[in-house]
């Protein structure tokens, strides 16, 4: 059950964020702040509290706020994101002051130098966590992560991640033991135990990264395929349009920290 979402706003330099997904054009932030708004009412339909922090200019990426914390039920992990543009935006005192708010009686912690980890590729399975080593997350980003997490009695395990941005580019927890995913996550060992919902369809595989929230699935728009094989398996869906997103390489997990 997640009763609350952090989110932050898109800057207007959004449009100069990372990316490796050029070939789909830069983004227009006007209708990123519109998708965003949208995205947003989505969460809160489906009972969350939404908190959203202003938009902070120096860092095109910070609206992806999913990659500076790890927000457990019983401790805050502040990241260290992986990608050099990216690390100042652990420093903002707003992200400090809305963790500190929610977590003041329980605890926070943070990723330390060396270590480097997204939360993009932090999966959690109830009270058990995978993290996917990346271009983004080091070996010592994840120990240093399974050590808070033991530290809390909840478990982790790393997961080598094959050719994707974030572990969550590729595979998303639906909850009931079961998976949406690229097929050739299917096949990693981790995975196996769980029942797994492949994306099939080579045009949809942006939807594998989707969040089920308090038993809504909120995915992507425009996967038709994807959607229709959650429907029949007797999930709720709710689409959102993220595609100026999609163009940095962010999805519908990026954008908000759930907890
Ligand atoms: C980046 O490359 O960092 C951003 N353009 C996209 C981050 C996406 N975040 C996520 O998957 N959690």
């Amino acid at each position: 059950m997640f009763q609350n979402i952090i989110a932050r706003k898109p800057c207007s330099k959004l449009v100069d964020g990372l990316t490796t997904s050029s070939q789909l054009g830069r983004p227009s932030f006007e209708k990123a702040l519109l998708q965003h708004a949208r995205y947003l009412e989505a969460l809160q339909e489906c009972g969350c509290n939404v908190e959203v922090l202003d938009a902070n200019e120096a860092f095109p990426d910070s609206v992806f706020v999913e990659d500076v914390a790890v927000l457990t039920p019983k401790v805050a992990v502040i990241t260290r994101p992986g990608a050099k543009s990216r690390v100042g935006e652990i420093d903002l005192p707003d992200l400090h002051v809305a963790i500190y708010n929610y977590y003041r009686d329980r605890g926070v912690e943070e990723i330390k130098h060396p270590g480097t980890l997204d939360g993009g590729d932090v999966l959690m399975v109830g009270d058990h966590y995978y993290i996917g080593l990346s271009s983004r997350t080091n070996q010592e980003g994840a120990n240093q992560l399974i050590a808070i997490l033991n530290k809390y009695g909840m478990s982790g395990e790393a997961v080598q991640v094959p050719e994707s941005l974030h572990l969550k580019t590729s595979v998303s927890y639906l909850g009931n033991n079961t998976l949406l995913g690229w097929n050739e996550f299917k096949e990693l060992e981790p995975f196996k135990k769980f029942a797994f919902i492949t994306v099939d369809s080579l045009d949809e595989l942006y939807c594998a990264n989707s969040v089920e929230v308090n038993g809504t699935i909120i995915m992507p728009a425009n996967n038709p395929h994807t959607k229709a094989k959650l429907e029949g398996q007797g999930l709720k869906v709710r689409e959102v349009d993220t595609s100026e997103f999609q163009k940095l390489d962010g999805g519908v997990s990026c954008l908000s920290l759930r907890f």
